[in-house]
């Protein structure tokens, strides 16, 4: 895909309403995903990131026991584009029926 361009803010604000648990602070997509255990946790990240390298888009993201937090930001485009989105909707759908909020 070719490198999408930054959305404006009022973009990412409307875009957000379809995409539960996630914010938009500091130019970055931001959610924290909880799950049972490291084991699961492990899991939907391993699944995040095959997806990642497909986009060539990876996150930013820091993980302790069964916590994931995540932000993504499109760093070539200096704020959030299409494939922030992307990513994350493919997240969302990842952790679905095993992440609690
Ligand atoms: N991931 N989040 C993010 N932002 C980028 O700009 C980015 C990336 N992964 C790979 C990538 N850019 C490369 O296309 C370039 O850095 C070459």
């Amino acid at each position: 895909m070719n490198r999408p361009h930054k959305l404006a803010d009022e973009a990412v604000t409307s875009r957000l309403t379809a995409l539960p648990g996630w914010a938009h602070q500091d130019g970055k997509l931001h959610r924290e995903f909880r799950f049972a255990d490291f084991s699961a946790a492990f899991a939907f990240m391993t699944r995040a990131a095959m997806r990642a390298e497909q986009l060539d888009h990876h996150p930013d993201w820091f993980n302790v026991y069964n916590r994931v937090k995540v932000q993504l930001s499109t760093h070539d485009a200096g704020g959030v584009t299409e494939l922030d989105f992307l990513l994350a909707e493919a997240m969302n759908g990842f952790a679905a029926g095993s992440a609690n909020q």
